[in-house]
């Protein structure tokens, strides 16, 4: 065994502002990084595995994530008694809080992932744009910036455009607080309708028109930026597998696209990163289509899919992070990124895999799969229970191969080790998906699932 070395300018002890299989992850990439952690965690997640892993754990409150994992001043309370250096978000909750980020910092914490003012330039959507515009990373044509309040101005930027156009909240952001236009006549109302829900869902009006992309696929570029405007990409996943804007499936690469088109736009996000002072790991998503990609968003954290990444590239991305938030300067590279081979994620959810509800509740019989190419991540077992209070999400089984046949094959024997019993998940949906000819053949839109589910319908 290596012997575990601690670079003098790394934190001592990190606290981990999540739950569930991240909070393990993250705990992971600390202990091999020999840095000691606190888990916070809510009253639901009290005999959680992870908690008592942890060196330190601090119950910040009642199982709603508003009492506890979206509880600020109680998260930075449990850093101050339990003396961390740093704080990782993890993904959702309070990841991509740009005032959670800011009292982290004023607090005297570091924050693990970019300042507050990036993440929220990327949290408004038109800013990010806009960014992203002067930075040469090609987006969806569109009105340049906000929609003006005049609808005959509107009216006049949608002929612009050309229909169908789709009017997007500012605030939103992952599907929410968006809506398609096919025609003039339904312009205004559409246009008043996604402001009014933009101002009460966001607490902002502002929206934003772009073209109305029909059967795009939805392709991610992963960068890694240091505060020394270093930056790298590591690759791209394809996350077009999904329902109704939760993921179910992705991989790496992305099925027929070509490498020179994807190192195009790899390093024009690298070079943005440079350009906006980008620190930290972060993610560009992209709709492709006719060869073409389009920018549409940025995610400022680490994402649920990021092992897919780090199988074909070697690269821990968590290690990373906590990395550059020491401040240290990246040691990887453009020319040290080696993408090898394939990998798959299936996100396993404790949901019914024929109507999508959430099934929480005693897991009562649990076998995880393993052999060559298999990295499970969750933090379930035998005996654990599932609480109804979060996303239904337990974890992932991510598959690696030298082909996409080859990681393919292990994901369909792994499914078919894995033993999940007392709660219903939704490892049947991924064994239909695993044998479906779309699929096989690889490179479907975002919106084939939806389309299949359909028809499952029909036909059952
Ligand atoms: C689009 C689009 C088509 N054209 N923008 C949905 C989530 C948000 N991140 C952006 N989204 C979309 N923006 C234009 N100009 C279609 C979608 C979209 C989508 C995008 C990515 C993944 C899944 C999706 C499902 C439905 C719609």
């Amino acid at each position: 065994m290596a012997t575990s070395r601690k670079p003098a300018s790394l934190f001592d002890k990190i606290l981990i502002a999540n739950r569930g299989e991240i909070a393990l992850r993250i705990q992971r990439a600390c202990r091999e990084l020999g840095i000691k952690t606190v888990v916070v965690h809510s009253e639901a997640d009290r005999d959680a595995k992870y908690v008592k892993l942890a060196d330190e754990s601090v119950c910040i409150g009642p199982p709603p994530s508003g009492l506890s994992y979206l509880n600020i001043p109680a998260i930075i309370a449990a850093a101050e008694v339990t003396d961390a250096q740093a704080i990782h978000p993890g993904y959702g909750f309070l990841s991509e809080n740009a005032d959670f980020a800011d009292k982290v910092e004023k607090s005297g914490f570091v924050f693990i992932g970019p300042r507050a003012e990036t993440i929220r330039l990327m949290g408004d959507k038109v800013s990010a744009k806009n960014a992203m515009i002067k930075a040469g990373v090609p987006t969806v044509p569109g009105s340049e910036g906000a929609l003006p309040d005049n609808p005959k101005d509107v009216i006049k930027i949608a002929r612009e455009v050309g229909y169908p156009v789709i009017i997007k909240a500012a605030g939103g952001g992952g599907g929410r607080g968006m809506r398609v236009v096919h025609t003039e006549a339904a312009l205004t109302s559409a246009v008043t309708l996604t402001r009014a829900e933009a101002g009460a869902a966001f607490g902002n009006p502002t929206v934003y028109m772009e073209k109305y992309l029909g059967n795009p696929r939805h392709i991610e570029i992963q960068v890694l930026a240091d505060e020394f405007k270093n930056a790298i990409w590591l690759g791209e996943r394809d996350c077009s597998m999904q329902r109704r804007h939760q993921k179910v499936m992705e991989e790496a690469p992305a099925p027929g696209i070509v490498a020179r088109a994807l190192t195009r736009i790899g390093e024009r996000c690298a070079e943005a990163c440079r350009k906006i002072g980008y620190r930290g790991a972060g993610t560009f998503e992209f709709l492709y289509e006719n060869g073409e990609f389009y920018f549409i968003e940025m995610n400022t954290r680490v994402q649920v899919e990021h092992p897919v990444t780090e199988a074909i590239t070697g690269i821990d991305i968590v290690q990373e992070q906590i990395r550059i938030a020491a401040g240290q300067k990246l040691a990887i590279r453009q020319r040290d990124v080696v993408k090898r081979g394939h990998a798959i994620e299936c996100r396993i959810n404790a949901e019914d895999p024929f109507t999508f509800v959430p099934s929480p509740g005693r897991i009562t019989s649990y076998h995880a799969p393993g052999g060559p190419g298999i990295r499970v991540d969750s933090h379930v077992y035998q005996g654990y229970f599932v609480p109804p209070n979060y996303d239904s999400m337990i974890g992932k089984v991510i598959a690696y191969g030298d082909t996409r046949e080859q990681a393919i094959a292990r994901m369909r024997i792994a499914l078919s080790e894995m033993v999940l019993e007392g709660i219903k998940t939704n490892i049947p949906l991924h064994q239909e998906l695993l044998l479906d000819d779309a699929f096989l053949r690889g490179g479907t839109s975002i919106h084939y699932l939806e389309e299949r589910l359909a028809a499952r319908k029909l036909a059952g």
